[in-house]
This record gives structure tokens, C-alpha cells and sequence, in this order.
């Protein structure tokens, strides 16, 4: 049985499956990419939720295993020379689970950077904009009288849009028939700006019918209508 009591986050959120990949998280769009993956895999993972009402990311235990105070992070008792290994940022777990399992990504070089590629797209570009374009539109940015930032992070959203929207021309998913990681990446964040957000109207959503296609088609996957519901919330 791995012991994983020498790693402070587990005096916060014990282990009672030490033997399982630890996952902490909450269901946002970069939280459940972890959970998604987890589920697409099947590898054996235990989540715990990191609640943000009461701060729990600022907590000493989850910043000694991601100093940035975000979720997604996970330990695996389990990992490379079957040592322990703490891991943060979604794209870099993400990229982890496939390695680990040969899951998700390409075998072969060509399309294994093509997709890491559209993993950092996805890293680089639609989260930071889309998080953006939520916080002018819907949380405290909404009520700034200055419509310019907002506009600015729109403008941003939709050139985003149509990129997505050009590469699906004639593709199921992201990577032509493979389904990837990148899609894992991508689509909890699209699925978030015309949902949660409610800016399908303010980035002219319905123009993009690739787009909405392939969103449907992966919020239709058994694995991922359950990784979005995974950590339960409180
Ligand atoms: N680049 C990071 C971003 C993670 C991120 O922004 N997480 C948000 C929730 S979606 C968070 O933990 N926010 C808490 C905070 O900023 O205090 C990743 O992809 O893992």
C-alpha cells in the first residue's frame, strides 16, 4: 500500500485510496479536463474538491503541491519509476494521463506534437480569452461602464472561433478521427462561454457550425457527462 502521509497536501485532503491517483479539483472548465481524462481512461483516480468559498487553494497544504494556487493538481503514488510525482497546470496532466496510459494522443511523432500543439492553443489562447470575456460579461467586470476591455476580449473569442471553426472542416474532432486530448482541453472551455458565461450571442455562436457540431458530439460521451460533474460539489 503507498504511503503518501510525507506529502503535506494529503494532511488537508486524506487518502483512502493511497494506491489511486489523488486528484484535487473542482468542476470548472480546467478542473474537469483532469476529470474527463480520468474518466476517458479508466485508470483508478480518487478526487477531492478544493472549494474556493472557503479558500481552500490558499490553503498551505494545496500550495506546497501547486505554489499557483490553482486547480487542477494531482499526485500519483504512482509515477515515473514508480515514484510519487505532484503535478499542476491542466495541460501538463493532461499530456501525463496520455503518456501514462497510451491513451488520447497519436502514437506517432507528426501527430503527437499536432496535437500538443492544439493543446497549447487551447492552453494559450482559449482559456486566458475566454476567461476573460466571462469576467467582463458576467462577473465583476460586467458592471464597468467602458465597453472596450469586454469588446476587446469578444473580438478575441470569435477570432478564436473561427480558427476552431476552420480546423473542423471536414473533421469529427480536433485531430481527424482520433479524439485527443486536445479535445479535452478545448471543449469544456467552449461549452463554458456559451453556458455558464452566456455569450453565445455576444460572440454570434450559432454562426460557427463545426464548432457547436463537435461540442455536441463530445458533451455526448458517457466519460465526459461524467468527469463535468466530478468533484462533487459540497
Ligand atoms: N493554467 C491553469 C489555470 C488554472 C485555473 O485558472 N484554475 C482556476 C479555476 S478554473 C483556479 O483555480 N482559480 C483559483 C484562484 O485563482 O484562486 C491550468 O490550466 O491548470
Amino acid at each position: 500500500m503507498a504511503d503518501l502521509t510525507a506529502f503535506p497536501i494529503t494532511g488537508k485532503w486524506p487518502a483512502q485510496h493511497p494506491e489511486r491517483i489523488q486528484l484535487y479539483s473542482l468542476p470548472t472548465p480546467n478542473g474537469v479536463k483532469v476529470s474527463i481524462a480520468l474518466e476517458e481512461t479508466g485508470l483508478a483516480y480518487e478526487p477531492h474538491l478544493v472549494s474556493f468559498e472557503t479558500n481552500d487553494q490558499m490553503s498551505p497544504e494545496f500550495l506546497s503541491l501547486n505554489p499557483n494556487n490553482k486547480i487542477p493538481a494531482i499526485l500519483d503514488p504512482n509515477g515515473p519509476d514508480g515514484k510519487p510525482l505532484q503535478l499542476f497546470e491542466s495541460g501538463a496532466i493532461l499530456l501525463y494521463i496520455a503518456d501514462k496510459t497510451g491513451q488520447l494522443i497519436p502514437k506517432e511523432a507528426a501527430g503527437r506534437y499536432e496535437t500538443i500543439q492544439w493543446l497549447m492553443f487551447q492552453m494559450g489562447g482559449v482559456g486566458p480569452m475566454f476567461g476573460q470575456l466571462g469576467f467582463f460579461h458576467k462577473f465583476a467586470g460586467k458592471e464597468y461602464e467602458d465597453k472596450r476591455p469586454r469588446d476587446r476580449y469578444v473580438n478575441e473569442s470569435k477570432r478564436l472561433l473561427g480558427v476552431l471553426e476552420q480546423r473542423l472542416e471536414g473533421r469529427q474532432w480536433i485531430m481527424g478521427d482520433t479524439y485527443t486530448i486536445a479535445d479535452i482541453a478545448i471543449w469544456p472551455w467552449v461549452r463554458n462561454l456559451v453556458g455558464f458565461y452566456g455569450a453565445g450571442d455576444l460572440v454570434e455562436f450559432s454562426k460557427f457550425t463545426n464548432v457547436q457540431r463537435v461540442l455536441e458530439a463530445f458533451v455526448a460521451r458517457p466519460a465526459v457527462a461524467r468527469g463535468l460533474d466530478i468533484p462533487k460539489r459540497g
